[in-house]
C-alpha cells in the first residue's frame, strides 16, 4: 500500500526539511544546481527550539534566503498546496511526535524520509500504521533517503558533490534500484553508473527491521513507472522483505528484469547468529539466511549472480540485452555540470589564494587554545611570574620580558588604576551612568577625558624629557626653552599633590625604578627639572604620568630587550597612554559598577556653581 503513496518526484518538487540541518540542506540546492533545476529543492526548514527566520544559502552562485519556522503549521500554511516531501532529521527522540505531527498535513505532506537511527521499534510500526491510514508513505527510519537523478535528492543522498558526477545522478538513466542504507546506495549509485545507462530512482528504505515503504512496494513503482527499464536490488541478511519480491516475481506483479543480491552470505560461515551493522542485518531463522533469500529470488526470476563481486557484471549484461532488444535507448551524455567551488574547499586544496585584508601579529586563536605571541595561554596562566604584566608583554611588545618588567607594569597599572571620584574620568562615568548609560558608554565617556591634561601626558612627557637629554641639555635649559616657548612640560604639575601633600603613587614608582632598573638617567633628569619647577610653584612636582613615562623610557633603554630605534617607536605609537588607559579603566568600570549598586539618580549640575556670564 504505501508503494502508491509515495509520490511523483520532479525537477519542481520541494522538501520541507526538519531540523536545522544546513549541511544536508546545502547539499539538496547543489544536487539542483548540477540538474539545473529553476528552484531551489527545499522550501523551508523547521526548527521547533529556534525562532522564525531566514538561512542563506547559495543556489548555484546566487544567494537564496530559505524561510525557518518553528511549526510545521506554519510552513505549510505559508507554502500552498503543492504536495511536499518532509524530510525529517528529527532525533530518534523527537521522531515519533514529529512524525505524528506531520502526518496530520497528509494533503500536502505526501512523503516523509526518516533518516534518524535508533528509533525504537514499537514507535516505528505505530507510525507506519498511522501513515497508512493516511496515505502517506514513510521512508525509514534509519535510511538517508534516495536519488531522483535530474530531479530530487532526499537529504544527503549520493554524498559528496564528486560522488554525484561520479555517477552521473545529474541526469536520469533507465534503472531503479532499491536497497538498505545509505553505505549501500552509494555502492549501487557506483555498480549502476559504471554498468548501464544510470539511474532513474533510487530508494533506500533503511536498514531497521521494520521500514516503511518496503523493498516490493519500490519495486512495483518501479514497474509502474515506463521510464524504468530494469531494476536492482541490493537486500542484506535478516528479514523476510525478499520473500514478498520473489512471491510477486512468480505471480506475474513484476515482470521487468530485476537484478538482486542479498549481501551478508559470510554470515553462514559462523555457527552463531552475527548481527550486521543495521539493526535488521540478522538472521532469525534459516530462511532470514542473505543464502535462502538469494536461491529464493533466483527461483522466482531474479538474476542473481553467484556472489557480490559478480553483481556489476550481471548488472551490466541485463542492460546490455535490453539495449539490444530495443528496450532501452541510450540518450547522449549531455556535458557534464558545474558547480561553483567552494573558496573554503579551494583554499583547503591549496588551489586559490588571496592577499589577506588584516595582518595579525600579537595573537591567534585558530589552534586549540590562543596564543600570545606565540606563547599558549595554558602556559601563560601557569607561569606565576608572567601575571597580567606578562600578558601585557606579550601583547604589547611580542615578547616575554625580564620578571622585574612584567613586576614594573603591574606597579604602574595598580597605582593608577583608581584616583577617587573627582578625577575627570571617573566623573564623567558616574555622570554617564546616572544617566542611565550601559557599562560601555559610560567607560568609554570617562576614557574619553584622557588627553594632554589628564591621564593623557605620559607619550609626550617622554618624549620631551628624552628629547632634552639626548641633545644634552641642561634641565635649567630644558626649563628655559619651554618657557620661551611658552610650552608647559608635559608630566609636571599636579591639580591637587605638591611638595607638600607628595604623590603615594610617585615615591612607590621612584623606588621601584630606582631599585629594579639598571640605569634611570632620564628619571634622574626628570627629577632635576622637578627641583626646578617646583621652585617656582610647589605643585609642579614630576606627576604619576610624568615619573612612569620617564621610568618608562629609562626601562625601554635599559632592560636589553629593545634596540633604541624599537624603544623610541614603541613610545611614539603611544605604548605609555596605552598603560594609563588600561590601568584606568579598572577604576572606571568600578565607579560604573558603584553608581549602579548605589542606584544614583540622573545628576544635574546646582545653578549656584555655575557662573553666568550673560546676566
Ligand atoms: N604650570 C596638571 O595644572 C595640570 C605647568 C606649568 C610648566 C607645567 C598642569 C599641566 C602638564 C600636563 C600633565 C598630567 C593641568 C597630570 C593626571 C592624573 C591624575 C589626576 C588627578 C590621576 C595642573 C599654575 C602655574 C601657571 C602655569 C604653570 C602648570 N603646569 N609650568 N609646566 N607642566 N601639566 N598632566 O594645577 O605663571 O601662574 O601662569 O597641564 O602632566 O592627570 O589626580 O587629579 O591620577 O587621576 O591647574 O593624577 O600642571 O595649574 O594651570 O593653574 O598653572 O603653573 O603655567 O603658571 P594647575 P595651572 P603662571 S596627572
Amino acid at each position: 500500500a504505501a508503494c502508491q503513496h509515495l509520490m511523483e518526484f520532479s525537477a519542481e518538487t520541494q522538501a520541507f526539511v526538519y531540523g536545522m540541518q544546513v549541511k544536508a540542506v546545502q547539499r539538496m540546492l547543489d544536487f539542483d544546481t548540477l540538474c539545473g533545476r529553476k528552484t531551489p529543492s527545499v522550501a523551508a526548514m523547521i526548527n521547533p527550539t529556534g525562532e522564525a527566520t531566514f538561512e542563506k544559502f547559495l543556489f548555484g552562485s546566487a544567494d537564496v534566503l530559505i524561510p525557518v519556522y518553528t511549526s510545521l503549521a506554519e510552513a505549510v500554511e505559508r507554502h500552498g498546496k503543492a504536495p511536499k516531501m518532509l524530510v525529517s532529521f528529527a532525533s530518534f527522540r523527537s521522531v515519533f511526535s514529529a512524525t505524528m505531527e506531520a502526518l496530520q498535513f497528509s494533503e500536502v505532506i505526501k512523503s516523509q524520509a526518516i533518516i534518524a537511527e535508533g528509533v525504537p521499534e514499537a514507535l516505528t510500526r505505530r507510525l507506519h500504521f498511522e501513515a497508512n491510514q493516511r496515505g502517506v508513505a514513510i521512508i525509514g527510519p534509519a535510511t538517508v533517503g534516495g536519488m531522483m537523478p535530474g530531479r530530487f535528492r532526499i537529504g544527503n543522498a549520493g554524498g559528496a558533490v564528486e560522488n554525484l558526477l561520479l555517477a552521473k545522478l545529474y541526469r536520469p538513466g533507465s534503472v531503479g534500484y532499491t536497497t538498505k542504507s545509505g553505505g549501500m546506495s552509494n555502492e549501487l549509485n557506483n555498480i549502476v553508473a559504471l554498468n548501464t545507462d544510470g539511474v532513474r530512482e533510487g530508494i533506500a528504505i533503511g536498514g531497521d527491521r521494520w521500514p516503511g515503504v518496503r523493498f516490493l512496494d519500490v519495486l512495483l513503482r518501479f514497474e509502474a513507472d515506463p521510464n524504468i527499464k530494469m531494476m536492482v536490488l541490493l537486500g542484506e541478511v535478516g528479514g523476510r522483505e525478499e520473500y514478498l519480491v520473489a512471491e510477486a516475481l512468480e505471480d506475474g506483479r513484476l515482470t521487468k528484469p530485476l537484478v538482486a543480491w542479498c549481501c551478508g552470505t559470510a554470515a553462514e560461515a559462523f555457527d552463531y547468529e552475527v548481527q550486521f551493522g543495521h539493526a535488521g542485518a540478522r538472521a532469525r531463522d534459516v530462511e532470514e539466511t542473505a543464502g535462502a533469500k538469494n536461491r529464493a529470488m533466483a527461483k522466482a526470476g531474479a538474476h542473481v549472480p553467484r556472489s557480490f563481486d559478480e553483481f556489476g557484471d550481471l548488472i551490466a549484461a541485463v542492460h546490455k540485452a535490453l539495449v539490444k532488444a530495443g528496450a532501452i535507448v541510450v540518450a547522449n551524455e549531455p556535458p557534464v555540470p558545474k558547480l561553483p567551488s567552494d573558496y573554503d574547499a579551494l583554499k583547503k586544496k591549496g588551489l586559490v589564494r588571496k592577499p589577506a585584508n588584516f595582518v595579525c601579529s600579537i595573537s591567534d586563536d585558530r589552534g586549540p587554545e590562543p596564543t600570545y605571541a606565540g606563547v599558549p595561554i595554558s602556559e601563560i596562566a601557569k607561569d606565576e611570574q608572567l601575571g597580567v604584566g606578562g600578558a601585557i608583554s606579550l601583547l604589547w611588545f611580542r615578547r616575554k620580558l625580564p620578571v622585574y618588567v612584567s613586576k614594573f607594569i603591574e606597579l604602574c597599572i595598580v597605582t593608577t588604576a583608581d584616583h577617587g571620584p573627582c578625577v575627570s574620568g571617573a566623573h564623567n562615568t558616574i555622570v554617564a551612568a546616572r544617566a542611565g548609560k550601559d557599562l560601555v558608554s559610560s567607560l568609554i565617556s570617562g576614557l574619553a577625558t584622557i588627553g594632554p591634561r589628564f591621564g593623557g601626558a605620559l607619550d609626550e612627557a617622554a618624549r620631551m624629557f628624552s628629547e632634552a637629554l639626548d641633545r644634552n641639555w641642561s634641565p635649567e635649559k630644558f626649563v628655559e626653552k619651554c618657557k620661551e616657548e611658552k610650552t608647559v612640560i608635559m608630566g609636571i604639575g599636579h591639580r591637587v599633590k605638591s611638595l607638600d601633600n607628595p604623590d603615594a603613587r610617585v615615591v612607590l614608582i621612584k623606588e621601584y625604578a630606582k631599585t629594579h632598573f639598571p640605569a634611570t638617567p632620564l628619571l634622574d633628569f626628570a627629577l632635576a627639572v622637578e627641583q626646578i619647577t617646583t621652585k617656582k610653584k610647589a605643585s609642579l612636582i614630576l606627576n604619576v604620568d610624568g615619573c612612569i613615562a620617564v621610568c618608562f623610557v629609562d626601562l625601554l633603554r635599559g632592560c636589553g630587550d629593545f634596540s633604541r630605534s624599537e624603544a623610541d617607536e614603541l613610545v611614539k605609537n603611544g605604548v605609555l597612554n596605552g598603560l594609563f588607559v588600561a590601568s584606568r579603566t579598572l577604576g572606571l568600570v568600578g565607579h560604573f559598577l558603584d553608581q549602579r549598586r548605589l542606584k544614583q539618580p540622573l545628576y544635574r549640575h546646582p545653578y549656584d556653581d555655575v557662573t553666568y556670564l550673560d546676566s
